[in-house]
């Protein structure tokens, strides 16, 4: 029989390496999903929910550095896929989506189901291209795999259903695909400004991002010449927190007091290989250099006195041997000192031994860090789980992080989780869940009974949407719309075939966690935590919180009320 266009395509994913195609299948996908029937290396991941499908592409991308894919029929069905990949576009992970389309001689008239997702993708991908006759294959899908991996991000290959059944002019794929490793530096020239730069200065501070990544020892040693403390952005959270001397955590809405100053009382700030996002919390005064990878990042977020274009590893190596042991230790020492501090203050929150209810997310929290593995995988929605997983969640060099960091978007555990389980089948999952975020793309449950998926689901049952709650009280608006009348989650995931647990009380959480991290299949535990956990602190009024904006609102997240008053000398008094 003659090879079909959409055998050469799957012939193509084979010598990618690609693994597995999550997706729901359609009509319109018949050709592609019936080649993968036949082949042996390749397994179609059946999911609920075309979003959660890119959610779970993305989570296999971030987690491994390699291409991952995703597939949606022609119009509703790859049109689902879009909250998804946008994530995956913004987190720069390689994902692959094939988006079916209509008949070809239907393109153009209205036809059923017809949309036009090279436009409709166009924002969310580097590469968006049609299908229209079987001689662009398979040089299209080569190009579109290429470019998902050489610039880290979403290509999206259309193709209709009818140019997948036809027969295949090309017989063979022709490509490998190199994933491009340069390593690049700064020239000699700006090596010697840089070195030079940051020789005069006392107070240097680093906020390192994601792009530190693979670059830990060099870090660390960078950071002991210069006695500078280390604040990292979140996406860097899981490649610098661990084994490191200097960190003084997270800045930012949900960052740490210690981070934020660390920040605002250098001379110098250093920013190496982030995207953070939040101008408000980046120094005014300070002389800021950034080393970021690619050149359109620099000083996108704040001024920069000097940028370079560097990878961080081959930078920090290429500087180390020019600088000189920075002698100034106070800086170091009280932003670590501040760390400290801060970080007693949010395990005090932690606490679930009073034995009454509600139980506070703090401590849900850290039992789940308590039990998990040594090489867990964590996902967490955004929602208040993101909070908790920025401060109560320990990284050690082998447990990973993923989120919808960048893009922000609600329901992201649940698919994430089943991205992580599915291609990393002998580690521990674990989501910390919303119930607003689990309910959106709950039918995902199902997902993990199919497959066979031993993801354990921690969820935050607060009944509501409570981040948002917050941020409206925290700007003076009365909190609206956010209630969630809830079922009760444990039953919904026993009905589903997962174990299903309830903790009620704080003594109740630590069993409940232990014995799903033990079960051996997916497991379920809701866990009844406080709604208003981190509650305006009551000796502000309105009037004041409006002069504060911003610093009220990380007061508020902060929880304690003795933050508001710390930020606000340093916002009055300067
Ligand atoms: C509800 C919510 C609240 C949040 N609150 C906070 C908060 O309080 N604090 C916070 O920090 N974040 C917070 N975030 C996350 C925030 O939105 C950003 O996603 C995050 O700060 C970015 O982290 P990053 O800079 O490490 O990663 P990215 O944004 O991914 O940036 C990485 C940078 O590194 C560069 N790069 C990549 N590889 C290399 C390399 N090898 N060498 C050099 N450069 C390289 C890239 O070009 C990019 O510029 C929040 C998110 C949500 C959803
Ligand atoms: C898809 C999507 N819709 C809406 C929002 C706005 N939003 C951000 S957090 C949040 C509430 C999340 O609620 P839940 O999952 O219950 O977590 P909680 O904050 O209650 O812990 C909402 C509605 C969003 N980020 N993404
Ligand atoms: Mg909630």
């Amino acid at each position: 029989m003659a090879k079909r266009v959409a055998d050469l395509f799957v012939d193509v994913l084979l010598e990618a390496g690609v693994q597995r195609i999550y997706g729901v299948p359609g009509d319109s996908l018949n050709g592609i999903t019936d080649s993968i029937r036949t082949r042996e290396k390749i397994e179609w991941i059946g999911m609920r929910h075309e979003e959660a499908a890119a959610f779970a592409a993305g989570a296999e991308a971030h987690l491994t550095g390699k291409l991952a894919v995703c597939a949606g029929s022609c119009g509703p069905g790859n049109l689902h896929l879009i909250n998804g990949l946008y994530d995956c576009q913004r987190s720069r992970v390689p994902v692959l989506a094939i988006a079916a389309q209509v008949p070809s001689s239907e393109i153009g008239s209205g036809y059923f189901q017809e949309t036009h997702p090279e436009h409709i993708f166009g924002q969310c991908s580097h590469y968006c291209e049609l299908v229209s006759q079987p001689e662009q294959m398979p040089r299209v899908l080569e190009i579109a795999i290429q470019t998902a991996i050489a610039r880290r991000g979403v290509a999206v290959v259309v193709i209709p259903g009818d140019v997948a059944l036809r027969d295949a002019v090309e017989q063979q794929p022709r490509l490998r695909f190199p994933e491009p490793k340069p390593t690049v530096c700064p020239s000699e020239d700006e090596l010697s400004q840089l070195a030079e730069v940051l020789n005069r200065s006392k107070k240097i501070t680093i906020l390192g991002g994601a792009g530190c990544a693979g670059a830990h020892s060099e870090l660390i040693e960078f950071a002991g010449k210069l006695q500078a403390p280390i604040v990292h952005a979140f996406r860097g959270k899981e490649f610098i927190e661990y084994d490191n001397p200097f960190d003084v955590g997270m800045t930012g809405l949900l960052g740490f007091s210690s981070g934020y100053h660390a920040m605002m009382n250098c001379d110098t700030l250093l920013m190496l290989g982030t995207d953070f996002p939040y101008g408000q919390f980046l120094p005014k005064e300070a002389t800021v250099v950034q080393i970021d990878v690619r050149g359109e990042q620099l000083g996108r977020r704040s001024k920069v006195d000097f940028g370079f274009v560097g990878d961080t590893k081959t930078t920090l190596r290429a500087l180390l041997p020019r600088l000189q042991q920075n002698q100034y230790e106070a800086h170091l020492k009280e932003s670590v000192e501040h760390y400290r501090k801060a970080r007693q203050g949010l395990d005090q929150l932690a606490s679930g031994d009073s034995g009454r209810k509600p139980i506070h997310p703090q401590y849900v929290a850290s039992v789940i860090n308590k039990l998990a593995s040594d090489d867990a995988i964590f996902t967490f929605d955004v929602g208040t789980p993101v909070v908790w997983a920025a401060r109560y969640l320990r990284m050690n060099g082998k447990r990973r992080l993923v989120g919808s960091l960048t893009h922000g978007s609600m329901a992201n555990a649940l698919p994430q989780a089943i991205g992580a389980q599915t291609s990393h089948p002998n580690r521990q999952v674990i989501t910390m869940s919303g119930d607003g975020g689990l309910a959106m793309l709950m039918g995902e449950l199902l997902t993990l009974r199919q497959h066979n998926l031993p993801v354990k689901l921690v969820v935050f049952k607060n009944d509501s949407l409570a981040f948002v709650e917050l941020e409206m009280k925290a700007s003076g608006f009365l909190d609206f719309a956010t209630t969630l009348h809830n079922p009760d989650f444990s039953k919904i995931a026993e009905a589903a075939g997962l174990l299903g647990l309830r903790a009620e009380t704080p003594e109740q959480v630590e069993p409940a966690i232990a014995q799903a991290l033990k079960h051996d299949g997916p497991a379920l535990v809701e866990v009844l935590v406080s709604r208003q956990e981190l509650s305006m602190p009551p000796t502000i009024t309105y009037e004041q919180a409006k002069n504060f904006g911003l610093f009220m609102l990380t007061a508020v997240l902060n929880g304690r009320g003795d933050e508001i008053i710390d930020l606000a000398k340093v916002n009055l008094l300067r």
